[in-house]
Order: structure tokens, then C-alpha cells, then sequence
């Protein structure tokens, strides 16, 4: 039985990839720098992973950006707007991963395009950047293809790969129509498939012998065309026999029962996501032709738990039963891209130490498991026991266990659900306190992270300024963003977020139930990743945790002050969750939690608190149907145990990072929030339709600039975008706000887009006061 890794992380143990990709991006290294970056990070990945002992290794799972914009430019489904520039192939790349503005230099013309879309990778906090496709789209593989570039290099290396390659079926459904096109992706597999014989044939003359290709979309509820894809793709790859690699045809982050006759008979193996799906084993293995392999997906790519061995055993030994050894290979359920590096960077865990895995050590779980089940117990004894050991240590720790959460929780009662009165009698009680003007102003809450504030964050965390310094130092900044919305003449301030790090890491920090990490980063998109804290017991609050910078900063100004919490779901969802309970039960202990946090909020005097959930739909389950409804019940339940506790002249405010909700708008209006806000700058908005057809009667704030570029909005371009919100929206309840929080901006470009964003609040004000 051989062991298999799908995919390792890309960034290096100390984020080596993300700091020489933003010293490139910002001229303090060339490309050839960046480069070698890239070769020292592949070749010590593959090493390691080799040294764990794992028998089948991925290439091509490197990406400078992203392994989804890889295939873009692969298969030179570059768009025209970046394609003229005639950058070069590095710059281009990143051109259409984060969009590049450049004046005009002597050898080259001025250069001005926004990024393509970036999208969600299924349930995952990762982010991939979305194909965009022509009616007349035609592919075309790049000279030198990267996975076969990826698999020579590691050859030479002396380390035999197995290229990973994301699928034809899935590459064109997650891709959309470029703007102005109307294609539907799919329709274009048959001038897409040509390139993927031809890259096929080109990795097996380089030697490859197999090759992963990930159809992850066979997860989904697909539309017909979509399915009747898979045949005709996969008959193609069949009729080239020996030309071409051995096929691993890889699912993950869900079962495939549902749409087991789409699997191809002709692949030599098939994997499956077996932590996730642990169900599908037997329907799956029922599938199988006599030739094909099952890859069994049993140490989870998504968390940070050990794997406990016992189970993973026996999850194997059946499928080694119904196929016999030959046929069954131990693998990591998914890529290890959604994991940290390496757990020996950690040095301040303590006892729980023994109770993770990340990526490096996953690669050595699944070798363990091939060795276990291949030679027997016997020969890998002391890692079993082990192993056995700490997953019994893990479940009988009096840190995973609190008595008193669980005393709680039982006792939650029917009216902790309710506010007190309905939204009409709340918002007259809202209006008479706050006193607010038609169309208000207000942020979402974060203002730049200076270079100056994460200095002082990190000389705090090392000890070199005291908490008092520390504090005092937040304090000024607090007054600087007080002082500046003011002269903005925003309506409802916030405190601009300086003391935090992560949206959710900072909340993490601050829990009982909680353990953090010092290097644990995941990509997130791009450069960009985040550092989950690590849920590992019952969740309680042990003191308010962000009670002193809010009342501080309402204290400085006679303006409404803003609480800004980040909601029971997305503190769970970017979190690494327990997996001994319901993800509903770590929720709502969250949940009360932060409930605690909004009332002793309202009792320091701030009376308008956000509470956001920008992980909302992420959460979603990925099929529609009952566990999508149960998800979604057991959502919004958490976010209103968190938020109903005020009394109705306290304003509640939530916060999402996309437009695209009316496949659950009942969930959205469930929330019961006061006033939403909600991203819209990039899309048509004839999404806010869905406000004015549900007759959402609460209040609305649409963003009316993107914020994720430094351009800066004129007033006619917003007062253009509140134009186009109008006919759906009510103007006695629509707020005027950016698209999402402002820390990843700089101050001029910010004080530059409120100003205009103010302007325009007034003349819709200055409008309908007539
Ligand atoms: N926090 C967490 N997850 C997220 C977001 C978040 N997922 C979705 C979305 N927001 C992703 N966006 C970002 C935006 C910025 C950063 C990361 C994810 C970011 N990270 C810093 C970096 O990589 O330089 C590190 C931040 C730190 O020092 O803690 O800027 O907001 N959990
Ligand atoms: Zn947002």
C-alpha cells in the first residue's frame, strides 16, 4: 500500500514565499530572486515530504498566486485587457491575480488593469482567481507547460512526482463569461480538451508515469451539461492509451454518491475524500472497475488535528478487504494547502502540542498508515501507540471539557432568541436616540494598518514596549481615526481596529477554550494568509475583550460610536474547529460568548454594534438540501444568541463580504439585524433586487466603492452607484458605506474616497429633504 500527499503549502515554514513575492511586487528583489524563491521552496517541500517517508509526491502544486490562475495562464485564457500590455509571462501572471497600475516607463507604455475576479475555493477560507471566458474563447498550452517544467525540476532533484492538474470539467465550471460575454463555460470543452491531450502527452515524454487530476466540482450539485462533460472528456484521455500518464481522478471537501455514474471507468485510480465522506467508501468502492485503484482520502487536509490512526485503520483495512493491497493507496484527503507548515515551529503549546499535525507531519501520518497496513501493526508499534496515546490525552483532557459552558448552554431559553420588540418599535427607539440624517454615513470598521501600528504590535508581543505604552500607543491611534472621521463628517464612527490583528484571531486570543500559534499561517489569497487560532475545548469569555477601546473611543466624540465583534460563525469558520463535537455546539458557546461581549458593550455606552459575519455563506454546505437548511438554522440562531441581548435603542448592524445571497436571503433576513451592510461596488445592482422583492423592511447598506484597490472613487461615480441602488431600495432606509473594512488601504487614499463618498450622502440628502 503506498502513501500519497495531493498537495503541500506553498508559503514556507517562516512565509518565505508571501515575503519574497511582496519584495518583488515592491522592486526590493528582482524576478530572478523570486524565482529561485520558488525553486528553494519546491525543492524543500519535496524533500521533506520524501524524508517523511510519503511514496507518491505532488508537483504543480506550487503557485506564485494561485494554482487555478496557473491554468489560465497555461492554457492562455489570458484576457485581451492583460494580454496587450505584452508583459512578461511573472508580471502578467500577477496582473491578473491582483491587477497593476504603472506609469508609462521609457521601454513601456502605462499599464492600468483590475485583477480578475477572486472566488471562494468551495467551503475553504482559500481563495482562487476565477477563470474568464470569451464567446470565441480559444486555448492554446504555453511552450514550456509549468507542471511539466515543475516535474523535470524535481526529477532532477532525483524525486520522482506526481503532477497534480485541475480537471477540464472543473477548470471550465468554475470559470464564468468574461464581462460582455455570454458564453457558458462549459459549451467550450471541446476546444479546451485538446490542450489537456496535448499537456498529457508532454508530461508522460518527460517521464511522468501518473498524473492527479482533481475534478473537486464532482463534489457539487452540477447542472446537467456540466455532467455530461465528464463522459466525452475522459473518453478522450482513455483513447490515448500509453501516450499519456496513469490518471488519479481526485475529489475532495464532500462525497460523490451523488454522482458516482460520472466517474470514469477508465482511470487508473479514483480518490476520494474520506475524512469528510467517510460514508461513500462502500458506494464508491462498489464503482470500481477491477483495473482501478481507490486513493483513500483519510488524513484531513483541512485541519490540524492528528489523525487518529485506530480509525484511519480500519477505514483502510475495509477498502483493502473489497480490493485487495495492490489496489489501495493511504492519502491526505485533500491538499495540504489549507494546513500550516510545520508544527515544530510551535514552541509555546505546551501539553496540546501532541495533539496536532500539520502539514509536515500529515506527511508522515499517511506513510505510517501505508507502513501500518502494509507490513503490520508490528512494524510501526511505537508510532501506533504513540498516536494512541495522545488521541486518549486529547479526549479525557480537562481542557477540551468545561462544565460550566455546558451548565450553560442547557439552559439557554426560547426568549434568548427574540429582541425585545420588532423592528419597527426598535428603529423609532434608534432613530430618537441616534438622531441620524436620510442616507447616513458610517465605515465597516477597520482603518489602515499602518506600518507604524504593527511595529508596535510586535514590539509589545516581544516584550520590547510595556502594556501600558502599548495601550497609550492604541489610544492615539483611536484619536487620529476619531479625529479624521469627524472632519470627514462621517455620521457613525468606529475606532478604526488598531489593536487587532486578525478579525478573528484577535477574538481567539481572547477565549477561554482557544490556544494559538506563532507560525501557523495559511494562505488565504495571493501574498495574503491568516493565522486561524485553534478551537480545542468548550469556548467562554474570561474578560470583555474589546470593551476598552470601544469605550475609549465613544468617549472622545459626541458622535455614535460603533462596537465592531466579529460573529459566532466566521470566529468559528476561520478557526481551525474542534472535530470531537458539532461544529453548532462550538457556535453556540461562541455564541454566548459574544452575547456577553454585546451587552456589557451597551452598558459602556455604544450603542450601535456590528456584529459580522462575513463567513456566513462560506459555511454553506456545498449541496443544496437538508444539511444546507440545518446549517443555516443553526447559523442564524447562533448570530441572534449573540446579538438579541440589547434593548431596542441599541442598534445592531451586520456586515457581509459578497452580494450574492439570494439563494439563502431568508437566512439574511432571519439575522434580525438592524442594518446590514454588504459588499456591492463590483456587482450589477440588480442583485439588491431581492431586498425590494422579499420586502426586506430593515435597514441596507450597499458599498458604494471597492475598497480592495487603492483607486480612488469620485463623487459622481458613487453618486451614480446610489442612483443605481434607488429603485430597489427605500430611501428612508438605505446607508451609504464602503464595501469592507479599510485595513489593507493607506490613509490618503482613504481619506480621499470618504470625502467623496460623504459628498455624495449629502446631495442624495440635500435631494430628498425636498
Ligand atoms: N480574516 C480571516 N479570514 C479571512 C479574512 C480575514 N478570509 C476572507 C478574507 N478576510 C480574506 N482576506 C484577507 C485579507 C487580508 C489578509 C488576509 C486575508 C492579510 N493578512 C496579513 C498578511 O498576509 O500580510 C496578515 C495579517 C496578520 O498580521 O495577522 O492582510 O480578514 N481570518
Ligand atoms: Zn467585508
Amino acid at each position: 500500500v503506498q502513501s500519497s500527499v495531493l498537495g503541500f503549502p506553498r508559503m514556507g515554514a517562516n512565509r518565505d514565499l508571501k515575503k519574497a513575492t511582496e519584495a518583488y511586487w515592491s522592486g526590493k528583489i528582482d524576478q530572478a530572486a523570486l524565482i529561485k524563491t520558488g525553486q528553494t521552496l519546491r525543492a524543500a517541500h519535496w524533500k521533506l515530504q520524501k524524508d517523511a517517508g510519503a511514496d507518491i509526491i505532488a508537483s504543480n502544486d506550487f503557485a506564485f498566486y494561485d494554482q487555478v490562475l496557473d491554468h489560465i495562464q497555461m492554457f492562455n485564457a489570458v484576457p485581451e485587457r492583460y494580454r496587450k500590455y505584452g508583459l512578461n509571462a511573472l508580471d502578467e501572471y500577477f496582473a491578473m491575480g491582483r491587477g497593476l497600475q504603472r506609469p508609462a516607463t521609457k521601454t513601456s507604455p502605462d499599464v492600468d488593469v483590475t485583477a480578475l475576479e477572486m472566488v471562494k475555493w468551495f467551503d475553504s477560507n482559500y481563495h482562487y482567481v476565477r477563470p474568464t471566458l470569451q464567446d470565441d474563447q480559444k486555448f492554446e498550452l504555453s511552450a514550456e507547460p509549468k507542471p511539466v517544467r515543475e516535474f523535470l525540476e524535481a526529477k532532477a532533484q532525483g524525486i520522482t512526482t506526481r503532477p497534480v492538474i485541475l480537471g477540464p470539467v472543473s477548470f471550465l465550471h468554475l470559470g464564468k463569461p468574461d464581462r460582455g460575454a455570454s458564453v457558458d463555460p462549459i459549451t467550450l470543452l471541446d476546444s479546451l480538451l485538446p490542450v489537456y491531450e496535448q499537456l498529457l502527452i508532454k508530461l508522460a515524454e518527460a517521464g511522468a508515469e501518473s498524473v492527479q487530476i482533481d475534478e473537486p466540482v464532482l463534489v457539487l450539485d452540477l447542472p446537467q451539461k456540466t455532467k455530461d462533460a465528464f463522459a466525452p472528456a475522459y473518453a478522450k484521455f482513455a483513447a490515448l492509451g500509453s501516450k499519456i500518464p496513469q490518471i488519479t481522478f481526485a475529489t475532495y471537501f464532500g462525497d460523490i454518491v451523488h454522482n458516482l455514474a460520472l466517474v470514469p471507468k477508465t482511470v487508473a485510480a479514483v480518490h476520494v475524500d474520506l475524512v469528510r465522506a467517510p460514508e461513500q467508501l462502500e458506494q464508491v468502492i462498489a464503482i470500481l472497475g477491477a483495473e482501478q485503484s481507490l486513493s483513500a482520502g483519510v488524513v484531513n487536509g483541512r485541519n490540524i488535528w492528528k489523525t487518529d490512526f485506530s480509525k484511519a485503520i480500519e477505514i483502510v483495512q475495509k477498502a483493502i478487504q473489497a480490493l485487495g493491497a495492490e489496489r489501495v493507496v493511504v492519502a491526505t484527503s485533500s491538499s495540504l494547502l489549507h494546513t500550516p507548515h510545520t508544527l515544530a515551529s510551535e514552541k509555546n503549546l505546551g501539553e496540546v502540542a501532541d495533539w496536532f499535525s500539520f502539514a509536515a507531519e500529515k506527511a508522515k501520518e499517511v506513510a505510517i498508515l501505508a507502513k501500518a497496513v502494509t507490513s503490520g501493526p508490528e512494524s510501526v508499534k511505537a508510532e501506533l501507540e504513540a498516536n494512541a496515546a495522545s488521541i486518549k490525552a486529547r479526549a479525557t483532557s480537562s481542557r477540551t471539557n468545561d462544565a460550566a459552558v455546558k451548565e450553560r448552554q442547557s439552559k439557554i431559553t426560547p426568549d434568548m432568541y427574540n429582541r425585545k420588540s420588532a423592528f419597527p418599535e426598535r428603529i423609532a427607539a434608534q432613530q430618537a436616540h441616534l438622531n441620524l440624517p436620510l442616507f447616513p454615513t458610517t465605515t465597516i470598521g477597520s482603518f489602515p494598518q499602518t506600518k507604524e501600528i504593527r511595529v508596535a504590535r510586535q514590539k509589545f508581543t516581544k516584550g520590547e514596549i510595556t502594556a501600558a505604552e502599548y495601550e497609550k500607543f492604541i489610544e492615539k491611534e483611536i484619536d487620529y481615526v476619531v479625529k479624521q472621521q469627524e472632519e470627514l463628517d462621517l455620521d457613525v464612527l468606529v475606532h478604526g481596529e488598531p489593536e487587532r490583528n486578525d478579525m478573528v484571531q484577535y477574538f481567539g486570543e481572547r477565549l477561554n477554550g482557544y490556544v494559538f500559534t506563532t507560525h501557523a499561517w495559511v494562505q488565504s489569497y495571493g501574498s495574503r494568509c491568516v493565522r486561524p487560532p485553534i478551537i480545542v475545548g468548550d469556548i467562554s469569555r474570561p474578560a470583555p475583550m474589546t470593551v476598552k477601546e470601544s469605550k475609549y473611543a465613544a468617549s472622545i466624540t459626541s458622535r455614535p460610536m460603533k462596537g465592531m465583534l466579529t460573529g459566532p460563525i466566521t470566529c468559528l469558520r476561520w478557526s481551525f474547529p474542534r472535530d470531537d463535537v458539532h461544529q453548532s455546539v462550538q457556535a453556540e458557546q461562541l455564541a454566548l460568548a459574544l452575547r456577553d461581549e454585546v451587552i456589557d458593550l451597551e452598558a459602556a455606552g455604544v450603542k450601535v454594534i456590528q456584529v459580522d459575519e462575513p463567513a456566513l455563506r462560506e459555511g454553506l454546505p456545498l449541496r443544496s438540501g437538508a444539511e444546507r437548511e440545518a446549517y443555516l438554522k443553526w447559523a442564524v440562531e447562533s448570530f441572534r444568541l449573540a446579538t438579541v441581548g440589547v434593548n431596542n435603542e441599541t442598534q445592531i448592524h451586520s456586515h457581509f463580504c459578497y452580494s450574492e445571497f439570494q439563494d439563502f436571503f431568508h437566512a439574511i433576513a432571519a439575522l434580525d439585524a438592524d442594518v446590514l451592510s454588504i459588499e456591492n461596488s463590483k456587482s450589477d445592482s440588480k442583485l439588491l433586487k431581492v431586498f425590494e422583492d422579499e420586502a426586506y423592511p430593515r435597514h441596507i447598506g450597499p458599498g458604494v466603492y471597492d475598497i480592495h484597490s487603492p483607486r480612488i472613487p469620485s463623487e459622481e461615480e458613487i453618486r451614480v452607484r446610489i442612483e443605481e441602488m434607488l429603485p430597489y431600495i427605500k430611501p428612508e432606509t438605505l446607508w451609504i458605506d464602503p464595501d469592507c473594512g479599510l485595513k489593507t488601504r493607506q490613509w490618503p487614499e482613504t481619506i480621499a474616497a470618504l470625502k467623496n463618498m460623504v459628498a455624495a450622502a449629502k446631495y442624495f440628502r440635500a435631494k430628498y429633504s425636498n
